[in-house]
């Protein structure tokens, strides 16, 4: 058990669960028996119970640099104080130029023109409007179709879900999702790579499959291919060793543009500030969010080409370029929040962190090989993922419970189908790893 703090302040005597429709969660049994958390600081969190909860999920995969940072905080509060709303259309203020620079000198090579979104569903519904006005910008109006890939989360716009491949989120929309777009085989493969330390073996030749898809459609008709350089929140599936190259040589030879959705993989968590450079594969678009303000105050971006920006630019006689934005974009609350995230990761080197922390955490996550129900372990980064053989007739339940359990025992982790997804702050200790790995094992050994 954790120990309780008695400085948490306490949920109401009386919460109404009724009126809030939660995204992404079995609303009724959760109002059955809530989980609620009241304060966060550093690694941990703090329930309603007053019981320290370990994070072992960083909140949803964003909050690299620990909780409540102060610095963060501070920059937050004196820019509410300062400027609190600044219209972004036509207008401007200095912070989101400067984040934008900021944010331009971490991204790979010349994919330094930043769109400002407030979310990752956003940023990925910009990077493919973007593509779309590129190709009219070209001349070559034609190429409208999008590649993803079977398994891919990309947000919950009507874009990000179309191009998204878990089935779950596309049933309830089918017949309204965008036309025109295909998507290639996941590479997650398990006869061949289960158990594997970093990226697997097997696998790369699965990228040929986008041959087959511009053989049949014409890569004149194709904008551009999205994937998450590393699958997150569909189970954490690692790009095989040399997959992604691949995609990028096809991509070059029929002038496809391809996007890196780093959402989850952007600002350190493979070790490097995005996984482009971390896998050595340049796309023409990164979509981001998350981790670019610590998820304190809500921010997405697009990092583009400079050809891709130019030619837009350039295709417009006068008058805007792009009618595309939101009215949140390069918030001042969030701008602020960017700019002293980007100095705290500086400042404490957090990116080389996870990267130095990785083997430890390797060879931690690899111990629960061969734990009961334990069908797959795997890791990148920081970033682990324990799959468990589904329970007859009840898919992702022996997930659900292990992570009740941990939760039980004062750790955080995430469920995703019969995956439970580690994915700490970069802060993390070697010895909150091992509590971490402890609970799991734990857990695993209780488990139906
Ligand atoms: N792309 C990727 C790759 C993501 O992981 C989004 C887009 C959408 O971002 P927004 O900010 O619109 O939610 C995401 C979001 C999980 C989990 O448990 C993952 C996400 C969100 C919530 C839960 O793995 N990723």
């Amino acid at each position: 058990m954790t120990p309780v703090d008695p400085a948490a302040p306490a949920a109401p005597a009386s919460l109404s669960l009724a009126e809030h429709w939660m995204p992404f969660t079995a609303n009724r049994a959760f109002k059955r028996a809530p989980r609620l958390l009241v304060s966060a600081k550093d690694m941990h969190y703090v329930a309603a119970d007053g019981r320290r909860v370990l994070d072992g999920t960083a909140g949803l995969w964003c909050v690299n640099a620990g909780h409540a940072r102060e610095p963060i905080v501070r920059a937050i509060a004196d820019q509410a104080a300062t400027l609190d709303y600044a219209p972004g259309f036509q207008m401007g203020h200095p912070l989101a130029f400067q984040l934008a620079q900021r944010v331009a000198a971490l991204t790979p090579d010349d994919l330094d023109r930043v769109f400002f979104t407030n979310s990752g569903s956003e940023a990925v519904d910009t990077a493919l409007k973007m593509a779309l006005a590129y190709w009219k910008a070209r001349g070559e109006p034609e190429r409208v179709r999008f590649v993803g890939r079977w398994r891919g989360y990309h947000g919950v716009g009507f874009g990000g879900t179309s191009v998204g491949g878990i089935e779950a989120n596309r049933r309830q929309f089918e017949g309204q999702l965008l036309p025109n777009v295909d998507h290639l085989p996941h590479p997650h493969n398990l006869s061949r790579n289960a158990f594997s330390r970093g990226q697997p073996a097997h696998g790369a030749e699965l990228a040929d499959e986008l041959e087959t898809i511009i053989a049949r459609r014409g890569a004149h008709t194709i904008a551009a291919v999205i994937v998450e350089p590393m699958a997150g929140s569909t189970g954490v599936l690692i790009p095989p060793k040399g997959y992604l190259r691949r995609l990028r040589d096809i991509c070059n030879q029929h002038g496809i543009l391809l996007i890196f959705d780093e959402v989850i993989t952007g600002f350190g968590r493979l070790g490097a500030p995005f996984a482009a450079q971390f896998f050595g594969v340049r796309p023409d678009m990164i979509a981001m969010a998350k981790g670019i303000t610590n998820a304190a105050v809500p921010m997405g971006a697009v990092a583009a080409s400079t050809e891709i920006h130019d030619t837009v630019m350039d295709s417009a006689k006068s008058g805007i370029e792009l009618f595309h934005g939101y009215t949140y974009s390069g918030h001042p609350l969030a701008s602020a929040a960017g700019l002293a995230t980007l100095d705290l990761y500086e400042r404490e080197g957090l990116f080389a962190r996870a990267a130095e922390l990785a083997p430890y955490w390797a060879d931690a996550v690899h111990r629960l090989d061969g734990e009961r129900h334990v069908i797959d372990v795997r890791d990148i980064g920081l970033v682990g993922a324990v799959e468990l053989a589904p329970r007859e007739g009840a898919p992702g339940a022996r997930a659900f419970d292990l992570f009740l359990d941990c939760l039980e025992q004062g750790v955080l982790v995430r469920v995703a189908g019969d995956t439970i997804a580690l994915s700490p702050p970069l802060i993390v200790s070697t010895e909150q790893i091992d509590e971490i790995v402890h609970a799991m094992a734990a857990g695993l050994r209780r488990l139906d």
